[in-house]
């Protein structure tokens, strides 16, 4: 009999997974092999509702039509054309496409394969933009405490989550942070953005005056934190970094690899919260996962000073092989339409407080610490079990997929970012599910 490689595997070991505790899953795999819209479907045949968006990508859901059309015809018509010094026409609609949906005043767009490639080459954007204007003595970088900006080696160095740095050296060097801001005895429990920590924004000033302005040249941000449990900005707080940064001739990037393509409710964060960065990384939901792809996306400032020099030589020595790669291209453009003809955005928007008060239903649960939510992003904030952090979400995770209801766990946080089509029946059904898991926890 032929072997059904779509829903049993014969043989796990080869498969060395990412960000996975091999060893427990090997031991009970949990397979996916197939989706629809909100669901996914199990090996065994369960429907699982997705409350998380795959990875935080699936923005639009799955399968959807027009996406995978757009796949099928565009690998069949040009699958790959050289992405330096040829091009093809997708790219270039899909990077106008880009722009238009950004916020006024982001001009280019410049394409990656991931959140992390989007992030090292913001930061590498950033090096060299002053160094072309003649500064090249701002090199420094600054990330924040608990900030996520993928595994490559810039971004871990300015990225702020101990795990993901430790093991890996020294890493890059003129990097610095600022504290994040998680104040859980002062927010606890709000709903939206928080009332107290724009003040730690400050700490950017005294990181100036350590290192002097003009050593330093660029701020990473999420503007939200998803991965490191769903931090929201404290009110005031992007704003005054935009303004100390400014001050300060800084380039402020946003990582908008989560926080893009309509999770708050607006096309980007910095849309939502009325902050211009000048640059601002992305990925994920740019195909709605479909096809690896990310993009980063400057202003003209940041861009013009590039251009520069004899016509016939390259004015950026950076690029990979897949940028801007045809089906990919096919797969954003398709995907920016299906936001737009579904009014995905303006969903999310109309169903966040809904959301959020289907999500702080939630407290007074046992051991729930803390709730957090804005757009279609919840987090539930668990009380470690002394001795064992991370289990107790661990279990939650795997009690809810028990139930069909896909969660993700980062420590002791559940976090949720469900597909933005979802309705409130299927709200109904997320919050249902997690109350009993809740409940039924140690
Ligand atoms: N920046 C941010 C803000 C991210 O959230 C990346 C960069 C890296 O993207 P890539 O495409 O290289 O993975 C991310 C990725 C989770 C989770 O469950 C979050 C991410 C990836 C996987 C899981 O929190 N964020």
């Amino acid at each position: 009999m032929a072997l059904d490689r779509n829903s049993s595997p014969n043989d796990l070991s080869a498969f060395w997974m990412p960000f996975t505790a091999n060893r427990q899953f090997k031991a009970a795999p949990r397979m996916l092999v197939g989706a629809e819209g909100m669901y996914y479907r199990t090996a065994d045949g369960r429907q699982v509702l997705d409350g998380t968006a795959g990875l935080w990508c699936c923005n639009a859901g799955h399968c959807r039509p027009k996406i995978t059309e757009a796949v099928q015809k565009q690998v069949a018509e040009l699958d790959y054309a050289p992405a330096f010094q040829m091009g093809h026409p997708k790219a270039f609609e899909l990077a106008s496409a880009l722009r238009d949906m950004a916020p006024e005043g982001m001009e280019h767009v410049f394409f990656t394969n991931s959140g992390s490639e989007s992030v090292e080459t913001a930061l590498k954007i950033a090096i060299a933009y002053h160094r072309a204007r003649g500064e090249g003595a701002r090199t420094r970088l600054i990330g924040r405490e608990r900030g996520y900006h993928g595994v490559n080696f810039g971004g871990i160095s300015v990225g702020g989550i101990g795990p993901n740095r430790k093991m890996f050296g020294s890493l890059l060097t003129g990097v610095d942070h600022l504290p994040h801001t998680h104040l859980p005895d002062q927010n606890a429990f709000t709903r939206g953005q928080p009332e107290h920590g724009a003040n730690l924004a400050d700490d950017l000033e005294r990181l100036v005056a350590l290192h002097g302005a003009d050593t330093i040249a660029a701020v990473i941000v999420e503007p939200m934190s998803g991965s490191t449990g769903v931090l929201l900005p404290p009110k005031g707080y992007l704003e005054r970094l935009r303004e100390i940064t400014r001050k300060h001739g800084i380039l402020l990037i946003f990582d908008e690899v989560i926080t893009g393509f309509g999770r708050l409710g607006s096309s980007f964060a910095a849309e939502h919260f009325g902050v211009l960065p000048d640059l601002m990384t992305t990925a994920k939901g740019l195909t709605n996962g479909v096809i690896p792809m990310g993009a980063v996306l400057t202003t003209a400032g940041v861009h013009d000073a590039f251009m520069q020099g004899p016509e016939h030589m390259i004015e950026f020595f950076h690029g990979y092989t897949y940028s801007g790669n045809p089906i990919a291209s096919a797969a954003g453009l398709a995907t920016l339409e299906t936001y737009r003809e579904e009014g995905l955005f303006e969903n999310a928007a109309a169903l966040a407080p809904y959301w959020e008060e289907a999500l702080h239903s939630l407290k007074g649960l046992p051991h729930v610490i803390d709730i957090r939510n804005m757009g279609l992003i919840g987090a539930v904030e668990l009380e470690p079990i002394a001795g064992e952090p991370t289990k107790r979400a661990f279990t939650a995770f795997l009690n809810a997929l028990e139930k069909d209801l896909m969660i993700r766990t980062t420590g002791d946080i559940i976090a949720m970012s469900p597909p933005l089509m979802i309705n409130k029946a299927q709200i109904d059904e997320l919050f249902g599910k997690l109350t009993d898991v809740l409940k039924a926890l140690d």
